[in-house]
Parts: structure tokens; sequence; C-alpha cells
């Protein structure tokens, strides 16, 4: 069901006046508080003038995007959809004010009045429809797009209580509630006109139709309805505005009428309150996978609702679904949007008539696919009466891609029956699932890896078989991340002293931070740099004060690791140089070290116990560290807690030391560890996902590497590891670690950290004991060298000269130009006038 538009006649003008002006945001504002919110300036809280200030901005949002998407109709262009189940996108006014070019004068014109800018951008509340990294790379990637101005939508949900807010209790984490909502969100337009119906559950007939051609039927047990909420995403300095097109789960009709009718109240809000929960929220999980019913259903909704709609489009305008592989490239967020690829295949097929061949062949040209993951237990798999209760056409349609692709494999492979079950579409290897890796690689005409290694490690594991079936499908597209939101935003004192220099052009162009290299042992460039390096962890320290009660010195190197908590990101590796460190100040307190302030942040999946232990393990460190007067300040451990992109945009500018120490083979790629080194902050760090070409742009001079080697971690490994050698063969961190068992950092509690403790001694699945000796002395080369200022500036400044190729617009431009064949739109900013016949 989509509910039709009608067309109106429009007329088209030259834009008249500057909608950019001070004057006209200035009436706007009053306005907005005045007839949209009801305020007078005099009772007007902080929030009011956010929501005015935001709709001010909203408005000129609009403005293009109702240009941008009348020239893509006009001009007929090919559309890339994202498909995804998670976006972070971060809060919105001060990235759309940066990108319309009038954020300086929009903050001198509140300074002006004596207002800071800062506490109405603090009063939004972002949007946390996602877990990590692969959330965050998505909302980078729209904005390269709209900068990029290449027609795309992104496509997700809307759910209503995002990622948790993280407190920490007793060193513990506690999840709160997020309320994203609660004040309304000025950002989305909402759409009950541009609504679709999802069938869920049931069964399925066959029967011949008038002309004796079998046709499925589907009988649903019951059909929810997607409405559509959009965001608009403009690009930087350019006139493209394109949507992010939430959908939320309602109730076909609010009220179920007969149970009404009867008296049965209760039954007939029933049906409401079991529809709305499909969008309700967000899974807090990224790897491991958990087969959720709810979460299949949410990934199926998804993407029946985001193909109801580009069909619906698609037929606006043309006549047909034959050339709608021109008009549309999807590309697939890891497997959580997998179902689409037989989604789409049920639409042509069963709705369209289409016949199968020319379907499959549409199908396999509109998507691919990006995998995120190799770990093992985090690739989706789907128990199949759990899915056959869900979607049992579905199934039967992967029955059948999955017949026709093993005749194929069959032809090709004669007589080898092991290499059909490795490749089938089906696990049948015990209890029967489905494989989404496998159906996402089946239906795509291309697979990609999201950093060299990761992609290379692809090609020999994970997906092998694939590689070795299709090598042309297989594409490496090394992360990026935008340096709008994360340098010329979240750092302002660096840009500025940047474009001082080298001017802005850098902002649309990152490899144009080369030019900073010429100045990398210039005096006065270098003490400006350090200058604002030390205002910015200044921030930071008053940030940590606020937020933890912990007073930090800013001039001690700021030691970061941010992200998810991940027994393979390694978080309890930091601590046990911290420990390290402690140890030597309590032999000798006399001892000079360089201080340091360690810094972590990241949430911890509420059902993972070893994550929220090594929390736990953080925060009592911290607290024996920060208090000992033989520390004397000289080291200081802090959890900043409730890491998000708004907390982000505070730590990365101020971070010296980047911790990036995953065991080889295991992060993907990681996006942090740019964000990082954009900002000036030098890696410690393994040879890992995206760290590898990160040290290569910057040189190996300019990086702390440690650790094993992929290669390296798969020999020990086949050779039968032994954690407990390392422990027995090393004093120091026999010492470490017999201190933590004591009991020492748990108030005498030798139970508390007993299962981080075993693990490590006869487990050790992410190696840290072996590890553990070069990650120190790489630590300890890292110290010395912050001490030699003139030489850490120098390496601080060539790695942000270098990280052009990091930029999300380097990947986004290989999408367009190896994946998607799709090319920018430029966009002409007029006046547009409704005139009603
Ligand atoms: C991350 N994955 C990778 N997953 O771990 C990281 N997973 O190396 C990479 O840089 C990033 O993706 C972008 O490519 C995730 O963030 C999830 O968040 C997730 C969520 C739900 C289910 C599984």
């Amino acid at each position: 069901m989509a509910i039709e538009e009608k067309t109106t006649p429009f007329i088209i003008k030259e834009a008249s006046d500057n909608d950019l002006d001070m004057e006209s945001l200035g009436r706007d504002l009053n306005e907005n508080l005045f007839y949209y919110l009801g305020k007078s300036p005099l009772v007007a809280t902080l929030q009011d003038i956010y929501h005015a200030f935001a709709l001010t901005v909203r408005k000129r949002l609009l403005q293009r995007w109702i240009n941008t998407s009348m020239a893509y109709v006009k001009q007929k262009v090919k559309v890339v959809c994202y498909f995804s189940a998670e976006y972070l996108p971060g809060p919105h006014l001060g990235n759309n004010l940066l990108n319309l070019g009038i954020f300086p004068t929009i903050s001198q014109a509140f300074a002006r009045v004596g207002a800071n800018l800062d506490y109405f951008l603090d009063q939004e509340e972002e949007p946390g429809l996602g877990n990590g990294g692969l959330g965050r790379l998505a909302a980078c990637y729209l904005d390269s797009l709209a900068t990029l101005e290449i027609p795309a939508i992104g496509y997700g949900l809307r759910y209503e209580f995002g990622i948790f807010d993280q407190e920490i209790r007793d060193g513990w984490q506690a999840e709160i509630t997020d309320k994203w909502l609660q004040w309304d969100n000025p950002w989305e337009i909402h759409h009950p006109e541009i609504a679709y119906e999802v069938k869920l559950g049931g069964c399925c007939q066959t029967h011949p139709d008038r002309d004796g051609r079998l046709v499925v039927h589907w009988h649903p047990e019951r059909v929810v309805k997607g409405v559509a909420y959009d965001t608009p995403i403009l690009g930087y300095n350019v006139n493209t505005c394109n949507v992010l097109r939430l959908w939320k789960a309602e109730a076909i009709e609010s009220f179920d009428f007969q149970a009404f009718n009867k008296g049965d109240y209760y039954d007939a809000v029933d049906e409401k309150l079991v529809s709305e929960n499909l969008t309700k929220v967000l899974y807090p999980n990224d790897e491991p996978f958990e087969g959720k019913k709810l979460r299949l259903e949410q990934q199926y909704f998804l993407c029946s609702c985001a193909l109801q709609d580009m069909i619906r489009l698609h037929l606006h305008f043309a006549p047909n679904l034959g050339d709608f592989h021109e008009s549309w490239a999807v590309q697939l967020n890891d497997t959580h949007p997998a179902i689409s690829v037989v989604e789409l295949m049920r639409l042509l097929v069963d709705e369209r008539q289409i016949p199968w061949d020319q379907a499959w062949d549409t199908t396999r040209k509109v998507f691919s696919y990006t995998n995120h993951t190799l770990l093992p237990e985090a690739l989706e798999k789907w128990p199949l009466p759990l899915f056959a209760q869900v979607l049992p056409r579905h199934l039967e349609i992967i029955f059948e891609i999955n017949r026709r692709f093993l005749d194929s494999v069959r032809l090709r492979y004669p007589g080898d029956n092991s290499k059909a079950a490795r490749l089938s579409l089906i696990d049948e290897s015990g209890d029967r699932y489905v494989r989404m890796a496998h159906l996402a690689c089946v239906g795509s005409h291309a697979i990609n890896g999201v950093s060299a290694l990761h992609t290379e490690l692809l090609k020999s594991s994970t997906l092998q078989d694939f590689f070795e079936l299709w090598p042309e499908k297989f594409y490496n597209i090394t992360n990026g991340v935008t340096p709008r939101r994360f340098l010329a935003l979240s750092n302002p004192r660096l840009t500025a002293l940047i474009n001082s220099k080298i001017g802005s052009d850098w902002i649309k162009d990152l490899y144009k931070l080369r030019q900073l290299e010429e100045f990398a042992e210039d005096p006065d460039f270098q003490q400006s740099w350090r200058e604002v390096k030390l205002a910015n962890k200044r921030q930071l320290a008053n940030a940590i004060k606020a937020r933890t009660g912990i007073s930090v010195d800013p001039q001690s190197m700021f030691d970061i690791q941010v992200k998810r908590l991940h027994e393979y990101k390694r978080q309890h590796l930091n601590v046990l140089h911290i420990i390290t460190l402690y140890l030597r100040l309590k032999k000798d307190p006399t001892l000079e070290i360089t201080p340091r302030t360690i810094i972590f942040g990241g949430k911890a999946a509420p059902g993972y116990f070893m994550a929220r232990l090594i929390i736990k393990l953080i925060s009592s460190v911290a607290e024996v560290v920060n208090r000992d007067p033989d520390v004397n300040d000289r080291l200081k451990v802090v959890f900043f807690p409730n890491f998000n992109v708004k907390n982000a945009q505070k730590i990365y500018p101020a971070a010296d030391l980047s911790q990036q120490i995953s065991t080889a083979g295991k992060e993907a790629s990681g996006t942090g560890n740019m964000k990082f080194a954009l900002n000036g902050a030098l890696t410690i760090g393994t040879l890992d996902g995206a760290n590898v070409e990160i040290r290569e742009e910057v040189g190996p001079e300019n990086f702390f590497l440690f650790g094993h080697t992929v290669e390296e971690v798969q020999y020990i490994k086949a050779q039968g590891y032994n954690p407990y050698l390392y422990y027995q063969s090393n004093e120091h961190l026999r010492e470490v670690i017999d201190l933590l068992r004591s009991g020492f950092f748990a108030h005498g509690d030798r139970d508390l950290f007993r299962p981080l403790v075993e693990s490590l001694l006869y487990q050790d699945d992410y190696l840290l004991m072996a590890d553990y000796q070069s990650y120190i002395e790489r630590q300890d080369e890292a110290g010395m060298t912050f001490l030699d200022k003139k030489r850490w500036t120098r390496m601080s400044i060539l790695n942000t000269a270098r990280m052009g190729k990091f930029s999300s617009d380097r990947a986004i431009q290989e999408y367009c130009q190896h994946i998607w064949q799709v090319k920018p739109t430029f966009i002409e900013l007029q006046d547009i006038t409704l005139e009603q016949v």
C-alpha cells in the first residue's frame, strides 16, 4: 500500500534573496519561537531557543532538499540507496551550520548578544540509532554522498529507544533508557502519506491463476504499517540535500474496532502496542550475533518498506520495472538488510509477475554487500524454524535461489559435495540455519571488505569459497571518516590553525592536508600546534572533572582508548600496562616517568559479562591508582561514561596517543583510529584492520607498532598456544597478574576478577599474554618520545598531514566508480512556488 501523492504544478524562479543572511535568520528564529513554540524570549528556555533555531536552519535545508529532489526527478538520475539497520549521525545543528557555511557568523552573532552558541548546540539529543563503528560509518557515508553531490537515500529504522545511555555506578555499567525523542525532534519530517504494509508470519498457498499459471499467496498472520520519517542530509558547501528515511512501525488501524465494539478495550489497543513494538528499541549488541525473532522482524520490516518505497518512486516516473537496476543501486551495510535480496525477488515475481530469471538478473545488478566482520560468532545465521515462522514465503524463495545456485556450483565443481555444502545458503551441519552472508554474496554483484587486510582475510578465510567462485565480485574499499564533523566541526582550533597556513580546501579534498608537511619543523607552527592541543586537552579535562570528579593534568600525555568494549579490542591489555606502570612507581616512588592520563570510554553489550567486568576492572584500577600518594598524580586513569558521537567530538581533538590494540586479524577496519590521527594523535597499534594502511600513509617512523601479525597469531594458535608460559617466563607480567588476582584492586576480594585472570592464564583467545611484552616496550618508547616536544609535534603534524586517504569522500568515490556506477548531479538553488490550479 502506498498512499499516492498528487502531482501539483509549480513555478520555478531564480532564487531571489539570500536565505542565509542574518536578518532573515533572525526573523525566522523569532517567528518560530512565537508561532511554533508559543514562547516569548522572556520565558524561553535554552531548549526552546535551540528548537526555534533548529527549525530556522531546517527551513534552509528543506529549500535545498526540494530543489535536489526535483533535479533528481527531472534528470532521471541513478540513485544510491544505503540500507543500514543502524545510523549514528550525531547532533545535526552544528554540522548543518558548518555545511551551510554560516557557523562562524552565527557564532559571532550569538556572542554579540552575550550568548554562547555552544550552550545551544549542547541542548540537542543525538539520535543514538546504532551501536558503534558500523552505524557511524553509515552516517559518514551519507555526509560524503551529499557533499559529492551523489543522489542518495539512506534507509533505516526509527527506533524509539536508541542505544542506551551509560552511567557508571560503583564501577559497573548501568544502562539508562535513551530518550532521544523526549523533546520532539525538529530535524525530522513525518510523512504519514508515505506508508507501506508489511506482512509477517502465516503460511503460503499456491493457486493457478486465470491463465493456469501457478501463483503463490502469502496469508500473513499479521500486517504492520511502516511510516516514513525524513531527515535532510545537507552536503558541505553544495546545494545537494539528500534524505535519511527512517521507518516507524504502526498498527494498520490504531484500534481493532471489532474488539472495541465488543467492549474489549485492551484487546483493541493490544494490536497497536504489538505493532509498534517492532521499532521500539535498537538491539544493543554488536558482535556476537543473537538470533532474536523481533530482530529478524525489524530487519525484514526495514527492507520491505525501503524496497516498496523505491518501487513506488520508480513507477511514478517509469512505465515498468524493466530498467529498475539502471535507476537504483542498493548497498547492504553488512547482512542486517540482506533479506532484501529475497524481498525484491518476492515483490518482482509474486506481486508483479516478472519471470524468475529476469527478476534475478535485476536483483543481482541492484545489490552489493559490505562485510564488516570476520568473527565467526558475529555472522548472522537464522534457525530455519524461526525463519519459517516469521517469513514463510521468503524461506521458499531462498530454497529456490539455493537450488539454482547449487546446481551451478555442481556444474562448476563436479562431484565436490563438500564444496556445495560449504557454499549453500543453508547450513546443514547440525541444526539447520539460513546463512545471511551467503545470501548476500549470491544476491549481489559486488562484495567488499572495509580495509585491505580485512578484504584479504575475507578472500582467504570467511568467504574463501565465494572468492574462488567469483573473484571478480570482490573489492576492497577501505573505510573513511568525514573531515567535516571530525575535524572542521569538532576541532575548531586546529581547523583555524590549518586554514591560516593552507586555506580551507582540505575540508572537501583531504589530500590537501599534505601541504602541512612543509611546516612540520617550523618552530612557530609547532608552538601553535602544541597550544591548540593543550587548549583541547584543557577542555576535555574540564569535561572529565564535571562528569567524573577526577582532576587530570592537561600537561600529561592523554593516552586514550575509546570504542565498544570487547575482548578482541583488548581494553584489558591497556589495563595490564597501567598496572605495570603502577608497580614501577610503587617500587620506586621517585622514578621519573612521563606523566600520563589514560582515558577509556565505550559501552558494553548489556549481556556480555566479560566486557562489563572489564569496565569494572578499569574503574577499580582507577580508584586505587588515582588516590595513591606514591603515584603522586603522575598516573591518572579515567573511565569517561557514555561514549557517543557528542562526547567523541570532545575526546578525539584532545588525544596525544591513540590506542588501537586489537588482536591482529580481529578488527575489520576501525574508524576511531582515523579520527584520532586526523586530529594529530599518534597511534600505538597492532597490524590490524586499517591500522596497517594508516601506518603506511604516515610512515612507520610516526607510528608505534607492536604485537604479533596475523600470520604469527595463526602460527601460535596452530602450535597449541599456552598463555601460562608467558606468565611463568615474564617476571613483570607475573607481578601484574599476581597483583590483580590478589584482590588488591577489589578491596581484597579475590573472586571479583577471577574470570578475567583465569581466562588470561588458561585460555587467552586474544593473545594478550603473547603481545604483552612488545606492547610495554612500545608504550615506553611512546612515553620517552612524548618528552621530546619537537619530535612529538613533528610526528603529530605529519599524522594529520597524511590522513588524506581516510576521508569518507575517497571511500564514497570508490563505491561510486567501482560498485554503483553513479555520477554527481549539480543542484542549482532556485525559488519554487506552488501554484494551485
Ligand atoms: C564495525 N562493526 C567493525 N558492528 O568492528 C569495525 N554488528 O572494525 C569497522 O571499522 C566498522 O564496523 C565499520 O566498518 C560494527 O560496528 C556493529 O555495530 C554491529 C551491530 C549489530 C550487529 C553486528
